[in-house]
């Protein structure tokens, strides 16, 4: 594994100017505002239904949702970041005026005079990153924080029942606020949650996006636990525990923790792209990681499985390309454009989310010593990469196990 210098990543990674994304043009969000889009498919909606099927059941279903409450009460909750949810600002309200025993709940604050001591910022980063992993996470890195990943605005949907069907109808289903992050804020600390190879593997079921769930819940708490933290160091921190505020995988890239693959994912160098991602922006004084090389840009220039099997063949068979499919890919960067269009509609017509793109790819794999064997061929020996893609499809690691006896042989892993 090499590491790069930031100037190396810049030129592998950046095209033109790069110009901020507005996260309303993610396609979570055009659907609520973008008549066009919104006007293709009558429910964006991907809530998932029962069947009476094995994969689909209630208990399916139920492990799905139930795994997802962590978001649900921290990551709503949220008004650590420039443009809070009326309800994350309600509730600071209520707590923050209501009843002095409420206290208990806020906790400790530092005088304005009681910080950390800075003056071995490498010390610092090993306590800021001991207690990330010790909060929940499974990889930490820091970046220094570079605003051409931070949204230009953030938007604040309004619920998907106001949305204005008229073509060129003005946004109506929410509001774009701008978003300003203050200069003091110059690091970002960027965490990485393993999802699980166990149920990963059960892809296309409602076992599979139960580990998102999971994934989900366990980064919003553990982000939380650790801009809290941070805040208790006597620092600032914007909270990015919901995938808003700025895009993270530029962000794990420039702290070292992967690098994108064919599929528009970050590839983790032990976990592939089985993983989620979330992320602190501070104003401590840290030092930064630098990213990584370990040949995966060559290795999906053979392999190219996650084109194959996605199926809404949203991903790029062809070279990596500065130019965008649609607005929902951000301009000047090179690399292999998803087309999140096409991906999320697909979603939406089958009402459950997809995995496909992780679950197929040769990078995810099971930590065992086998597969860290080949990962070290793959990263070492290149010039083998056509062979370890054949002998990935001819074993077949890439394909979905039947759900079938799911609950009699899943061995559930402690988080
Ligand atoms: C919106 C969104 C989506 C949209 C698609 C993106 C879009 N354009 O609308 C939909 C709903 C379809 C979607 C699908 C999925 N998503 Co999504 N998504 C996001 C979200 C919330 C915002 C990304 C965004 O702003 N994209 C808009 C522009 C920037 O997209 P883009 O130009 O195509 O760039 C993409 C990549 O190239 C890369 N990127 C961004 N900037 C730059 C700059 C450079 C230089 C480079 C090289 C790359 C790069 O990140 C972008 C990811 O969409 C992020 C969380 C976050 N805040 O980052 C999660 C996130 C990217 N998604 C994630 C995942 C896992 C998925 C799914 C697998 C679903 C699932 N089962 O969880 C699929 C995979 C689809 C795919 N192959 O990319 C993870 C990725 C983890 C990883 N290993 O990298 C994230 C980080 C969420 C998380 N909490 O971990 N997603
Ligand atoms: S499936 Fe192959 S081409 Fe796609 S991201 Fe994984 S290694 Fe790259
Ligand atoms: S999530 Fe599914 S539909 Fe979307 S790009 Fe990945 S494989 Fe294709």
């Amino acid at each position: 594994m090499k590491r790069m210098t930031l100037s190396e990543w810049e030129e592998k990674y950046i095209r033109g100017p790069v110009e901020h994304f507005d996260q309303k043009n993610t396609m979570f969000l055009r659907p609520l505002w973008d008549p066009e889009v919104n006007s293709r498919l009558d429910d964006w909606s991907f809530v998932g239904e029962v069947k009476d099927k094995p994969g689909y059941r209630i208990e399916d279903l139920g492990l799905r949702w139930a795994a997802r409450r962590g978001t649900m009460l921290m990551g709503l909750f949220n008004w650590y970041k420039p443009n809070p949810s009326p309800m994350a600002g309600a509730i600071k309200e209520v707590i923050r005026s209501h009843d002095p025993t409420m206290r208990t709940i806020t906790g400790f604050a530092p005088s304005e005079d009681m910080k950390i001591d800075t003056s071995d910022p490498e010390r610092v980063t090993r306590i800021i990153k001991k207690a990330a992993r010790w909060f929940g996470a499974d990889d930490v890195g820091i970046c220094r924080l570079d605003r051409r990943w931070v949204y230009s605005h953030t938007f604040q949907s309004k619920g998907a029942r106001q949305i204005s069907l008229e073509p060129g109808a003005k946004v109506t289903g929410g509001e774009s606020l701008p978003q300003r992050i203050p200069e003091e804020y110059q690091y970002g600390v960027v965490l990485v949650f393993e999802e699980e190879y166990d149920l990963i593997k059960y892809y296309p079921s409602h076992v599979a996006h139960a580990a998102t769930s999971m994934g989900y819940s366990r980064m919003a708490v553990t982000n939380n636990y650790l801009a809290t933290f941070i805040r208790h160091l006597g620092y600032q921190t914007i909270d990015g525990t919901t995938n808003d505020v700025a895009n993270s995988i530029p962000m794990a890239m420039q702290a070292g923790l992967g690098d994108i693959g064919r599929n528009g994912l970050l590839i983790h160098p032990k976990w592939g792209p089985r993983v989620r991602l979330s992320k602190v922006i501070t104003d401590l004084p840290l030092v930064a990681d630098a990213p990584i090389d370990f040949g995966v840009t060559e290795f999906c220039e053979k392999c190219g499985i996650c084109a194959e099997n996605c199926p809404s063949q949203s991903i790029l068979h062809g070279e990596r390309t500065p130019e965008p499919n649609n607005a929902s890919n951000l301009r000047g960067t090179l690399k292999w454009p998803i087309n999140a269009e096409t991906c999320r509609m697909y979603w939406a017509r089958g009402n459950k989310p997809c995995t496909t793109c992780i679950a197929c790819c040769p990078y995810n794999k099971p930590d065992t010593w086998f597969h860290r064997t080949v990962r070290w061929f793959t990263d070492h020996l290149r010039w083998g990469d056509p062979f370890y893609i054949w002998a990935d499809k001819v074993m077949g690691f890439g394909r979905p196990k039947s759900p079938e006896r799911f609950w009699d042989q899943w061995e559930p892993r402690r988080h």
